[in-house]
């Protein structure tokens, strides 16, 4: 507590959480000056200290000068208002990050239940074989952020060219499980993927999750074979 910080950010294990890693990503992007609170997570939702302190029982949850701001896609249209550059300025390169990021924030449950974020896993594919609905979701997330790269990425290497967006933000933990899962994607898909994780704050987020300590591990994640 106390310091000069206009507020605090919580999130869970860097390792595990998808979620936190999308908000986190936006309020470093948008430069906000938040002290940063991790609670582990216990996993299935059932995180005692998250509940006490979020109002929707989950993580991220930002406060900030006053407004308090959970799910992601909130966080990410909260600092957007300060970092305006966090979504394309032009209007309709603009409309397509805001639908690519909402398709994201409401979607592709098979492949999230199927592949759970886990950042100490490195190009290990499942050992079955993957569900219809699971193959439908790579597809359908490969096929969004090619067209999007042909479409608004020519300035730069991430979706809408040469900065990041609360787009790239809302993919970045599928690109992880892309990464620790073996996903083969299309050529543009895949050069985008090498990109965005070589991106400081990810490269940031990934150095930090692996000095978290062994005891924050859960078997229920780290036993997918
Ligand atoms: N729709 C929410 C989802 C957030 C969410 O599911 N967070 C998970 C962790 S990634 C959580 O807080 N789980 C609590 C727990 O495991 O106890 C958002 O966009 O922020």
């Amino acid at each position: 507590m106390g310091g000069m910080a206009d507020g605090r950010l919580i999130i869970g294990t860097r390792r595990y959480s998808s979620w936190s890693l999308r908000g986190w990503l936006v309020v470093h992007l948008a430069g906000l000056d938040v002290e940063e609170v991790l609670i582990p997570i216990a996993g299935g939702g059932g995180t005692a200290g998250i509940k006490v302190v979020s109002p929707n029982g989950l993580v991220p949850y930002l406060e900030h000068r006053g407004a308090r701001v959970w799910e992601s896609l909130a966080i990410g249209e909260y600092c957007a208002e300060i970092a305006p550059a966090l979504w394309p300025a032009d209007r309709v390169a603009r409309a397509h990050a805001r639908s690519i990021a909402s398709e994201m924030h409401a979607g592709f449950r098979p492949l999230r239940m199927a592949m759970p974020m886990n950042l100490g896993r490195q190009a290990r594919p499942l050992a079955a074989p993957l569900a219809d609905d699971v193959l439908g979701d790579i597809a359908r997330i490969d096929a969004i952020l090619s067209e999007t790269r042909a479409t608004f990425g020519a300035g730069g290497p991430y979706l809408f060219g040469a900065g990041l967006t609360v787009a790239d933000a809302m993919y970045a933990p599928v690109i992880a499980r892309f990464l620790s899962y073996g996903v083969t994607l299309s050529p543009v898909a895949a050069e985008y993927a090498a990109a965005l994780r070589a991106h400081p704050l990810v490269v940031r987020w990934y150095d930090e999750a692996a000095r978290e300590p062994a005891a924050w591990q859960l078997d229920r994640y780290e036993s997918i074979s």
